[in-house]
């Protein structure tokens, strides 16, 4: 259940690891929702504090700093300053950007936890944890990969695996290494404290199902989640990154990352309540403020199911109402990737094409990867510029105010009778500012820009059907009405624009020469500009990207991938020598796949009947996610055909496909080059 028209919100957007730059997915994902929302909220009058900052612990900052050759306190220094500033030339009007290296967060963070501490939340235990012998530490996360039990991917992190989104420990992980090493790890023993999840359960579920509201995507992923049961955690670490655990006999060990971070919202909350003057307890503890967390899919369990179990736990603060997860952008047909370069950066699309954040912010908005993840082209880009921001939206408005000044001096001519045409145009634009807040409200962002430039459509609609510069000609008066309906559009515009293209609101403002505080609360109406208002300079909002401008871009990043194939690839070591009779003991073959159907209950696993030559054999094969039964029938595959039986799921799989892995995880069935008959040994 959703709290209904509540007047205070916060509203949080991830907290980005300060360790690189952000790129266009983060933006679509996360953080121009979220800036959306505000913006709206804020015209409504609502009482908003919005809330984001750098995460600057955690092992993510100390890989980064390995990798550079500087220390973890360097690398967050120097992404916060970069990050904030590319935030705030972007137009992304959070109320603090602060970080969670302050010392009021320590404080709070520190705090929290020996409350829980001290309401026995934790469970105290000595575990088996992996320990690097060669770089003498424990291998806490991201400095532990192995390969995900749940999804079969190879570099799923001792924390989470990113490709199926499973929150993991590092012993479950099959066939584990450490990043730092490489080695091998052992097991050592050393205390944590935990939450246990697993009896909060029922809790949880109780609040996860009263929010059926929420994105299918969110409460579905929570489902799962909840349907496999919740395992304990533990809320510490042993690392010498981080916020030290505020115990006695926790030398060494620091708060686990995502038990600090979501509390960074709350600190952060406290340093803007106190710049501000405000009472910070108001936005975490009063039952009538709406919280929402703007997260990418990634953080989806960490801020449904972990950070509310601590809350609850805590005991005094309030639950997140939402939680509007987005799924993934794609650039040019690949996934977005930091470390192959593949990525649209912030900073650099600020800086290569200055004075356009509008046109990101709408081709973002238009193809934010709300129910499914989406895709950014350049030729996209360059297209809804063209043909949306250009030809519709500034067209539109450069004619009323063009004409107005050719025809009328400048001023609003004043409104005569109207005819129906005029009183429906006018009806339909009262109907705006409600249809594109609702949608807002919503988090349907592509639906609300889509009736913004609705609204823009109708202006130039209704200026193509009036031609007010051929009437003026024969009857002035009427062309008057004409342009002053025009103008009360322009000026709509100009108010439910903002969430979305608040550089333009500035630029419409100014030419329309508005310096009265309109507001949603205003829009709709058809007399916010006044007859013999003095308009300001028409100029052209959007100018046309031209191909060149494109093609820069495009050739960017096909050199960046040129780069990265130059690169050493992190091909795996080469595993032990074997010797040629090792090898032999392998009968590995070709055969036709004949049938293939999904696993029952399996979201993984295909049943797939192999014509071996010998009269065809069972396979059982994990490949569910990366084929469909039609796309691998009539494929010629090779497979080891001496592997021992195995039951799977109740059934039995007589031998296994073969198969390549892409870099990014992408799997590819190894077919012979040419056919050959089935049953073909391969040696
Ligand atoms: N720092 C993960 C990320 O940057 C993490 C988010 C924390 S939100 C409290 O994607
Ligand atoms: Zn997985």
């Amino acid at each position: 259940m959703s709290l209904e028209n509540p007047q205070r919100y916060t509203v949080t957007a991830a907290l980005i690891y300060a360790n690189g730059p952000i790129h266009i997915g983060h933006i679509a994902g996360c953080y121009l929702p979220a800036d959306i929302y505000v913006r709206y909220l804020r015209s409504t009058g609502k009482d908003v504090a919005f809330i984001s900052g750098t995460d600057e612990h955690g092992v993510p900052i100390t890989i980064k700093a390995k990798k550079e050759g500087i220390t973890p306190q360097q690398v967050v220094d120097k992404y916060y300053v970069q990050i904030k500033q590319a935030f705030s030339d972007f137009g992304i009007s959070f109320d603090i950007y602060s970080r969670t290296s302050n010392q009021i967060h320590h404080e709070t963070s520190q705090e929290f936890f020996t409350k829980l501490y001290d309401n026995g939340d934790f469970d105290e235990e000595v575990t088996e944890q992996y320990y690097d012998e060669v770089a003498g530490q424990f291998l806490a996360d991201r400095y532990i990969v192995g390969t995900c039990p749940v999804c079969g991917n190879p570099n799923a992190y001792g924390d989470q695996c990113e490709r199926c989104g499973t929150a993991l420990s590092p012993t479950e992980l099959i066939e584990p290494h450490s990043t730092l090493s490489g080695s091998k790890p052992v097991m050592r023993s050393t205390k944590n404290w935990f939450l246990p999840l697993d009896r909060m359960q029922p809790k949880i579920e109780e609040y996860v199902n009263s929010h059926t509201e929420w994105k299918t995507n969110v409460f579905g992923q929570c489902q799962s989640w909840l349907k496999e049961g919740l395992r304990p955690r533990a809320m510490t670490r042993d690392l010498d990154w981080g916020i030290s655990v505020p115990l006695p006999d926790a030398d060494g060990k620091v708060l686990y990352v995502w038990f600090d971070a979501p509390i960074g919202y709350i600190s952060m909350t406290k340093e803007w309540a106190a710049q501000q003057g405000r009472d910070w307890e108001l936005y975490w503890r009063d039952k009538d403020t709406k919280l929402v967390h703007f997260i990418g899919k990634d953080n989806i369990v960490f801020h449904c199911i972990i950070f509310p179990a601590m809350l609850m736990a805590e005991g005094s603060y309030i639950l997140a109402d939402n939680v509007p997860a987005n799924e993934f952008m794609n650039l040019e047909g690949d996934k977005i990737s930091t470390s192959r370069n593949w990525a649209v950066w912030l900073h650099e699309y600020l800086e290569e094409l200055p004075g356009k954040q509008d046109v990101l912010r709408y081709v973002l908005a238009a193809n934010a990867p709300e129910t499914k993840d989406s895709e950014f082209t350049w030729k996209d880009f360059q297209a809804r510029n063209n043909n949306e921001l250009v030809a519709v939206f500034g067209n539109f408005v450069n004619r009323a105010i063009v004409l107005t000044q050719k025809f009328c001096d400048g001023k609003v001519p004043p409104i005569g009778a109207l005819t129906d045409y005029d009183q429906q145009t006018l009806n339909e634009l009262a109907q705006f500012p409600d249809r594109i807040g609702q949608a807002i409200g919503q988090y349907k962002f592509r639906e609300a820009l889509g009736s913004l430039m609705d609204l823009a459509r109708l202006g130039n609609k209704y200026l193509a059907e009036t031609e007010p510069w051929k009437v003026v000609k024969t009857d002035p008066l009427r062309a008057n009405t004409i342009l002053n309906i025009a103008l009360q559009i322009s000026a709509n515009l100009s108010i439910v624009c903002e969430p979305f293209l608040p550089f333009t609101t500035e630029k419409l403002r100014s030419q329309l020469n508005i310096t009265e505080h309109f507001n949603w609360t205003n829009a709709g109406r058809a007399d916010l500009l006044v007859e013999g208002h003095e308009l300001g300079k028409g100029e052209l909002l959007f100018a046309k990207i031209e191909d060149e401008e494109i093609n820069k871009q495009i050739q960017k990043l096909l050199n960046a991938k040129r780069m990265n194939e130059l690169e050493t690839k992190t091909i795996p070591a080469i595993r032990n020598e074997i010797t040629y009779d090792d090898f032999a003991k392998m009968d590995i073959r070709v055969g036709t796949i004949t049938e293939a159907e999904r696993v029952p209950k399996s979201d993984k696993l295909l049943k797939l009947k192999v014509d071996d030559g010998l009269g065809g054999r069972q396979i059982l094969s994990g490949i569910a996610k990366h084929f469909s039964p039609e796309e691998v029938i009539g494929k010629q595959v090779t497979f080891l055909a001496n592997l021992a039986p195995r039951k799977m799921m109740g059934l039995e799989s007589q031998g296994m496909i073969l198969m390549a892995e892409d870099r990014d995880g992408k799997l590819s069935l190894i077919t012979p080059g040419e056919a050959v008959w089935n049953g073909g040994t391969v040696s």
